[in-house]
This record gives C-alpha cells, sequence and structure tokens, in this order.
C-alpha cells in the first residue's frame, strides 16, 4: 500500500531514487493508484516551488525537480492514459506566450490522445496570433490552454481576447489549466472551463465534442 504523503515528502526532498522506486513498486502492485501518485507528486512539485521561493532550493533544483517529474509520469503514464474508444474530435494545446514549462501539459495532452481526440500540440511559448492561425486552419474548435506562470495568466486573456478580435469567439471552446489557475482566472481570462485535472478536463471536452457533431 503507497503512502502518498510519504511520497509527497519525498519528492518535495527531491529523494529521486526513492520517488522513482515507490512509482515502480505502485505500478506493479495497484496501477489504479497511479491518478493519486501523480497528484502527490505534484504535491510535491508545490513544495519544491516554495522552497525555490524560500530561497532554500535554486534553479538548479528546479531543474532536477523537472527531470524527475518527467521521469514519474513516464513511470505512470501506462496506467494514467485510458483508451477512449471512439473518435473524440480535434483540438489544440499550448503552454501560452512567456511561459516554457511543459511537464503538465505533456501529462494532459497525453491523456486527450488516449481518450481519442486528435491533438495538435504547439509546444511552449505560444503567440497568441499562431494558436489562432492554427485552430483557423485546422477547423479546431476546443482549444486546451497551459499556464504555471502567474504572469502568463495574461497571456491566456490575450488568447482569449485574439479569438474575439477574429470574429471566432462563438466558434470554440477554451479550457485552460496549470497550477495557477482557478475559477477567478477562469472569469478573468473569458475562457469556459477550467480544471487542474486532465480527466476531468477530457470529459469537459467530450461533452463539448458532441455538441459540435
Ligand atoms: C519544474 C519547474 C520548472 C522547470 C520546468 C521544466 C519543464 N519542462 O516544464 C524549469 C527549471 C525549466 C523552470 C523554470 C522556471 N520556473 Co519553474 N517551476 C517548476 C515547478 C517546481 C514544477 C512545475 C511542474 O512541472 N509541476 C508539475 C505539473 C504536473 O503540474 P502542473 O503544471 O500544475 O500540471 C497539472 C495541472 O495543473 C493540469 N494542467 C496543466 N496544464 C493544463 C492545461 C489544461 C488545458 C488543463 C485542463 C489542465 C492542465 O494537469 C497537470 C497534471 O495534473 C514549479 C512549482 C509549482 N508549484 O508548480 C515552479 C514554478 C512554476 N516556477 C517558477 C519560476 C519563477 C520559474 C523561473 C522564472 C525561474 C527562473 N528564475 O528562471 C523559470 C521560468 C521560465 C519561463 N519563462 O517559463 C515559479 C512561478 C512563480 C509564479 N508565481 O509565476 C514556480 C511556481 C516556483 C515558485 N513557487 O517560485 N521551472
Amino acid at each position: 500500500m503507497t503512502d502518498f504523503v510519504k511520497l509527497e515528502k519525498q519528492m518535495g526532498d527531491l529523494e529521486e531514487e526513492a520517488v522513482l522506486e515507490t512509482l515502480r513498486q505502485l505500478m506493479s502492485e495497484a496501477p489504479s493508484d497511479a491518478e493519486k501518485a501523480l497528484d502527490a507528486c505534484r504535491k510535491g512539485m508545490d513544495d519544491i516551488g516554495k522552497r525555490y521561493e524560500a530561497e532554500e532550493y535554486f534553479l538548479g533544483d528546479l531543474i532536477c525537480a523537472g527531470d524527475l517529474m518527467s521521469e514519474a509520469v513516464n513511470i505512470l503514464k501506462p496506467a494514467l492514459v485510458k483508451a477512449g474508444g471512439e473518435s473524440t474530435g480535434k483540438l489544440v494545446i499550448c503552454t501560452v506566450k512567456g511561459d516554457l514549462h511543459d511537464i503538465g501539459k505533456n501529462i494532459v495532452k497525453a491523456i486527450f490522445d488516449a481518450a481519442g481526440f486528435e491533438v495538435i500540440d504547439l509546444g511552449i511559448d505560444v503567440p497568441e496570433d499562431l494558436i489562432v492561425k492554427t485552430a483557423k486552419e485546422n477547423n479546431i474548435k476546443i482549444i486546451a490552454l497551459s499556464s504555471v506562470l502567474t504572469l502568463a495568466i495574461d497571456s491566456m486573456k490575450t488568447t482569449v481576447d485574439a479569438f474575439n478580435a477574429a470574429g471566432m469567439r462563438d466558434k470554440v471552446k477554451i479550457i485552460i489549466g496549470g497550477n495557477p489557475v482557478s475559477e477567478v482566472v477562469k472569469t478573468y481570462t473569458g475562457a469556459d472551463a477550467w480544471s487542474l485535472n486532465p480527466q476531468e478536463a477530457v470529459s469537459i471536452c467530450r461533452d463539448w465534442a458532441k455538441t459540435f457533431k
């Protein structure tokens, strides 16, 4: 039985071997707990962020944390991605302008892929005009935006505004996610939905895709 509080602490303490061993064991004994493990790892990353702000950790530690989280996700991925069956629709995903973080975005992409969505991933630091152009050229109606920097919340708003300016706002649905995202951020940016949970995001987008058919 995995101790998730301990896992969160191991992650926060950057105990690489202990984290990876715990996850490997979980995958062999109880893969259905993968989502709980992901959540514990994400909370551990929050702790790392706080310790970075307190100058207990430095940029090199953030880089190690990013590598460790990517390894953790690779171990958990087979259990996180549940095959979706029928083809569900198309969406474009990216991390918005000014933000280079992509671990969360990549998890969301993998889960949407597995759920049957055709996903166009524009990567990181993506300007709003490229997102609008891609949606227009590929007739994409679902836009998924990721950001973990508080500053990049404004880029999410700029992106929503750009769809307005292009006369496309009523033709697309926009979902946002990432650590600082909340109901308040959703209202501020003008997005249609928000989530920190990729599985929940899939079910929101599946409902949207049905209304487009
Ligand atoms: C790892 C990390 C890095 C790595 C990133 C590696 C990579 N390839 O992504 C590196 C070292 C490169 C990095 C750089 C920097 N970082 Co950094 N980083 C982190 C850290 C520790 C973890 C982020 C992470 O991967 N979390 C784990 C993932 C899985 O969680 P997540 O992104 O929230 O995603 C989940 C959900 O939110 C959701 N989700 C995510 N996206 C989406 C999208 C949609 C549509 C949906 C539905 C859901 C969804 O699904 C995911 C799975 O559950 C955070 C701390 C934190 N609390 O987040 C700081 C943090 C984000 N970084 C921070 C800072 C300051 C920086 C730097 C400016 C440091 C510097 N001096 O250079 C640079 C920024 C450069 C830039 N312009 O972007 C600050 C931001 C502060 C702020 N308020 O804006 C944080 C919060 C640390 C802190 N507390 O100070 N960082």
